[in-house]
């Protein structure tokens, strides 16, 4: 049938969107995220395509559905959607989910400034602050992120060789530091970003794949994350983050940062319960932490944590119906 009528809450998170979709929520097979996830990639990618690309969003466009709890210490589950595809982890997108979620009322927490949340990735440990009925900050404890692959080499065509690291935090990331070849994200426009990134991504992709030891639905190099000189006071460091086809993240990007904090830490340069205040393109800003060490199948791999803030800004009803030529959206 692939049509149907959907309530949304919109927020942004720091700068980049969260729609978060109340009701139309196809029934998914499996028992944990990950595998819920898979489904709906293989039967209900439709609905994705429909609310994330334009007319009815566009480049950036990021969401997210609840699902009951997969584990049984969990409150609810999260999937995300986007332009992209359905990550397996969006630390924007868990920020905004839980601001929309707690303020509109749709999910109790066992235990009030808590939530444990499952998502396709693992499972997020989640504080909040409320001011009134609106919640202020959002600290997420992520899944364990790690160095993948350090000093990879690619031709770039327009800047020649670029070094680069592979990290994972909930998504993989291919971090490059300012370079010969690369002055640094605060000397670059956006539409160096924009050309640049696919290029380095795909050649990244030719390398080798990156695969998560403990999850081969886990896989993928997905973004790239060019880094630089903040702008804004009390920030560490500034990095875009690139996605999709053509999308650079507004917030400073939770998985990003994860994976940015694990490459910091293999490398001696941010120690266990140090601070890490990251900066988006635009300037709005995500503390990080790593909260300790762990290993994931034998390599060393860092907690961290995010925290940030969310605002809702509307509400509304989106209905896709077949009559429609572009009811499952389109990209340019
Ligand atoms: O915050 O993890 C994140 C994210 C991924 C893509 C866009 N934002």
């Amino acid at each position: 049938m692939k049509q149907g009528t959907f309530f949304c809450i919109d927020a942004h998170t720091c700068g980049n969107p969260v729609r978060l979709v109340t009701s139309g929520h196809p029934m998914l097979k499996g028992a944990t995220m990950s595998e819920k996830r898979l489904d709906f990639i293989a039967r209900f990618d439709w609905i994705r395509q429909a609310l994330m690309f334009e007319p009815r969003g566009h480049a950036m466009m990021s969401g997210a559905f609840l699902y009951p709890p997969c584990s049984e210490n969990a409150d609810f589950s999260i999937l995300f959607i986007e332009t992209s595809g359905c990550l397996p982890m969006c630390g924007h997108g868990t920020i905004g989910t839980v601001t929309a979620a707690l303020e509109s009322g749709l999910v109790q927490p066992k235990i009030p400034g808590q939530l444990v949340i499952d998502v396709p990735a693992g499972q997020l440990s989640v504080t909040y602050e409320m001011s009134g009925d609106k919640v202020r900050s959002v600290k997420l404890v992520n899944v364990a992120s790690f160095l993948y692959a350090k000093d990879l080499v690619a031709f770039v065509p327009g800047l020649g060789d670029i070094t680069f690291d592979v990290a994972y935090g909930g998504n993989f990331y291919a971090i490059v530091e300012p370079q010969e070849n690369f002055p640094g994200v605060d000397q670059w426009s956006a539409a160096q970003v924009l050309q640049y990134s696919p290029l380095l991504r795909d050649a990244g992709r030719a390398l080798q794949t990156f695969v998560h030891p403990l999850d081969p639905s886990l896989q993928g190099l997905s973004h790239v994350l060019w880094t630089g000189k903040p702008k804004t006071a009390g920030s560490d460091a500034a990095n875009a983050v690139f996605y999709g086809e053509k999308a650079i993240d507004r917030s400073p990007c939770g998985t990003g940062t994860s994976a940015r904090m694990a490459q910091r830490f293999a490398r001696g340069l941010l120690n266990v319960g140090n601070s890490f205040v990251h900066e988006s393109f635009i300037g709005s800003q995500f503390t990080g932490c790593i909260e300790s060490v762990t290993e994931v199948a034998g390599m060393t791999a860092i907690v961290p944590s995010i925290q940030g803030w969310a605002h809702v800004f509307g509400a509304n009803q989106i209905c896709v119906d077949n009559r429609d030529p572009y009811a499952h959206g389109f990209e340019v």
